[in-house]
């Protein structure tokens, strides 16, 4: 006997047909023969949302009544992923949704399509955001996500006739979306430019121009916690008054040009994934979100009072700080403590720094924002006053510290010269509680490399939160065979709330009758996906190959040329005859990634990447045994389809580079087996699933650090090993480019000359461990059993353990009662 502890559903089939009708009726004016599937689509998303709306007033009502702390995590990104289904899934209402759409005569796979995925994030750091508040909501936690509805998400991405990156314009609003509530009477207005002036001896900001934050509310159902959490969405709108305008009245048109220009701060997501661009509406739109966010807390926390408590305010409410991108909220906090409600410095400063806590994505040094001062001081005149002072203040307290001067400067918030910067990572870290990496080795090197003076100086600020992956939709949602199948191996689905119990699946390895319903479930997936990506792409992938997978952002630390080099060098073997094609275990690899617009040497990568996929795919000497595909525009939606399809993913960035990864969980939880470096939560996937189990290759962190000190010459590499060199000769021989040996010059050239990420000194191993990799995929049931062993053990990164982590370490808040 199965338990099922899942949540039952509040309807029947014959209610939720007939809640259908009706909102097919009254609220889209449809009759049941003219609705489309996108009508049954909203229909069903209106139907489904007014389950949802009790709990979500009763929480918002014990959040506020209640004791309990909230959580409020600010993000300028959160790549939510398509809705319907998980809100059934959460109301314990699928079935009754599957079973009623197809009495209205529709299918409920083309219904569920319909909805347009909303990607307002770029990659890690908005899914992220995303599986926490799924989490928070799921473990009864009160909490808010505050981002920014943008206009226009991530781009879509398309390829042209040569196989490079186009991309256009993500219009997701275009068509009626059920979701979002957009509540016009909790608007807040948020002030930009200006100067400071000084009034009876205070400071007092005089701006020059505002903008309206429209909040639009997402509701955020928990899974079986009975809860549902809000995600509020901020949309700027433009004021139809002029008031607030200092500008000289006869130069109408310009001065009013700002007013005219303010719903642009919600236009568009920058499409720069850890390299921040630096421009002035990315600020505007950091502040916009921020400012709004921090004035809707205490709307909410303190109603209807005028000269509120708010020393009480870190006891109501928590933020997070996703990144350096809403660092701005440190000083916005202190000024409205100060100069809106009349609190001294040191009170201001003492409710700010246990309010706030700071959370570093990166190990790239460019990617911790840095704004030039001059930048704040037009836009937000008062806030380049304060953080001068925090600044100030800040070097006074390191001198008490410590007597090392370099030390104190090299700290400084400001930098000092003709064009200070400002550093939003130290002001995170000097203007908060917690700062915490993202995995273990992350948050180690953040001590030791990134803010190493300030953990010296401040060891107890410093944490780790491991990164974790919500297993309703990775697992249940997009994985449901094999979910299925871990409620049968472990007699009841509790898994999904408290997912360390797969560990119940390890003595299951060693059952040939599981092994063999798990090898079931991955060759359904398999099949499933190659009809889909038959379906959505019109490619061919033959299920009988071993499916091989690198999906994430296109970047160099990345090295998605590693992999495209190694894939290569296979290529020319069999062709050449280096190796027999019958000894060639038959091979599918999938790629997915987006490039930033801007980023030339990884949109080249994709050119290539497409190129090979073109001559590998249409050369019939490897016919049967290599295939590469690159599906276009890879999202939530075909990381859900993909991921469970996969038996080999690859994560295999430069030792020391990325922060933690999160694919490579949702991959183990799958039944993937990984190859990768000592990198990121890889190091804690190989720790819990057992290095038995787990494809190592290349160099540590420290290995990587030697190297370039002793001076890294990657032209040795290429002359060392005929595979790489024979790769990158094709490449330079235009054996991708029809001839012409110009196409991929720039690359070549890096890789031969530069190679700042060492792919070619891990190219050897990294091919070496293919044969290691083929070896094992040809004892299927030595394979599988090694891949369940990924999934038993790899309940740890589920994001409710994330969440409770930071509840422990960092927020110390819990449930509401
Ligand atoms: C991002 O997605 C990440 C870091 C960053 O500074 C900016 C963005 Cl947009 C990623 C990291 O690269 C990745 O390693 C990590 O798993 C993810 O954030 C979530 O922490």
């Amino acid at each position: 006997m199965t338990e099922q502890t899942a949540p039952k559903s509040p309807v029947t089939t014959e209610q939720f047909t007939n809640e259908i009708k009706e909102q097919l009726k009254y609220a889209q004016g449809i009759t049941v023969e003219q609705a489309t599937d996108a009508d049954i689509y909203v229909a069903a998303s209106l139907a489904v949302r007014r389950h949802l709306v009790d709990s979500w007033a009763t929480t918002q009502k014990d959040m506020v009544n209640g004791s309990t702390k909230a959580v409020g995590y600010l993000s300028a990104e959160f790549l939510m992923g398509k809705q319907l289904r998980n809100a059934l899934l959460n109301l314990g209402m699928l079935a009754e949704f599957d079973d009623a759409v197809k009495a209205l005569g529709h299918d409920p796979q083309l219904v569920v399509d319909s909805e347009y995925e909303p990607g307002l994030g770029n990659g890690g750091l908005g899914r992220l955001a995303a599986c926490f508040i799924d989490s928070l909501a799921s473990l009864g936690v009160p909490a808010f996500g505050y981002g920014i509805q943008y206009k226009y998400g991530i781009f879509k991405q398309e390829f042209d006739a040569e196989g490079k990156q186009v991309e256009r314009p993500d219009y997701w609003l275009a068509n009626e979306e059920p979701w979002g509530h957009i509540d016009y009477n909790r608007s807040q207005k948020v002030n930009f430019g200006g100067q400071v002036v000084e009034e009876d001896g205070k400071k007092v900001w005089k701006p020059a121009w505002s903008v309206r934050a429209v909040p639009v509310d997402y509701m955020v159902p928990g899974y079986k916690s009975g809860r549902v959490n809000t995600l509020r969405l901020w949309s700027a709108k433009s004021y139809d008054e002029f008031d607030l305008l200092t500008f000289n009245k006869s130069e109408y048109l310009d001065a009013v040009k700002p007013q005219v220009e303010a719903e642009n701060i919600s236009k568009i997501l920058y499409p720069e994934d850890s390299t921040p661009q630096g421009k002035r509406l990315r600020l505007e739109q950091q502040y916009f979100f921020v400012a709004a966010s921090i004035h809707d807390a205490i709307r909410v926390f303190y109603p209807g009072q005028d000269k509120p408590d708010l020393t009480t305010f870190p006891n109501k409410i928590t933020f997070q700080l996703n990144d350096t991108h809403p660092v701005i909220g440190i000083p916005e906090l202190m000024r409205v403590l100060i100069d809106e409600y009349g609190y001294d410095w040191d009170t201001a400063w003492d409710i700010t720094t246990k309010t706030f806590n700071y959370t570093c994505h990166t190990l790239l040094p460019e990617a911790l924002e840095v704004w030039p001062a001059r930048l704040i001081g037009e836009l937000l005149p008062r806030h380049l006053e304060i953080i001068n002072e925090i600044n100030d203040h800040f070097l006074e307290e390191l001198k008490g510290l410590t007597r090392d001067k370099e030390r104190i400067n090299r700290m400084r918030i400001v930098t000092e010269g003709d064009d200070p910067q400002v550093r939003m990572a130290y002001l995170a870290t000097a203007g908060g509680s917690h700062v915490n990496g993202v995995a273990e080795l992350h948050s180690q090197l953040l001590k030791d490399v990134t803010l190493r003076d300030f953990s010296d100086l401040f060891p107890k600020k410093f944490t780790n939160v491991t990164n974790g992956v919500t297993p309703r939709r990775f697992i249940r949602l997009a994985n449901p065979r094999l979910s299925n199948l871990i409620t049968e191996g472990l007699g009841t689905d509790k898994w999904l709330s408290d997912l360390d119990l797969l560990q119940g699946l390890v003595p299951l390895a060693d059952d040939p009758e599981f092994v063999k319903k798990f090898a079931e479930v991955k060759h359904a997936n398999k099949v499933a996906f190659a009809n889909f990506a038959k379906d959505r792409y019109g490619f061919e992938a033959n299920p009988d190959t071993m499916f091989n997978t690198m999906v994430k952002r296109l970047h160099e630390y990345k090295r998605q040329s590693l992999k495209i080099l190694a894939l290569i060098a296979r290529y020319a073997a069999i062709k050449n005859g280096t190796i027999n094609v019958d000894d060639v275990l038959p091979r599918t690899v999938f790629f997915g990634a987006k490039a930033a617009p801007g980023y030339y040497m990884a949109k080249l990568t994709i050119q290539l990447i497409n190129n090979v996929a073109r001559v590998v795919n249409n050369d019939p000497d490897v016919k049967g045994k290599l295939a590469v595909h690159f599906p276009a525009n890879y999202n939530v939606r075909l990381a859900q389809h993909l991921i469970p399809a996969t038996e080999l993913d690859e994560q295999i960035s430069q030792a020391g580079k990325e922060a933690s990864g999160t694919g490579n969980m949702k991959f183990a939880l799958n039944g993937a087996l990984t190859v990768g470096t000592l990198d990121g939560a890889n190091v804690e996937i190989r720790e819990k699933v057992g290095a038995d189990n787990f494809f190592l290759f290349g160099m540590t962190v420290d290995e990587v650090e030697d190297l370039y000190e002793k001076g890294y010459d990657p032209a040795k590499y290429y002359e060392a090993d005929p595979r790489l060199k024979m790769a990158i000769d094709m490449i330079s021989n235009g054996a991708f480019s029809d001839g012409d040996r110009n196409t991929y010059a720039p690359l070549v050239a890096d890789w031969l000359t530069k190679d700042y990420f060492m792919t070619l000194a891990d190219f050897t191993s990294y091919a070496d461990i293919q044969y290691e990799i083929e070896d094992l995929y040809r004892d299927q049931d030595a394979w599988n059993r090694k891949a369940i062993l990924n999934v038993a053990n790899t309940g740890y990164f589920s994001s409710d353990r994330s969440i409770e982590d930071y509840l422990e370490r960092i927020w110390h808040t819990g449930p509401l009662a």
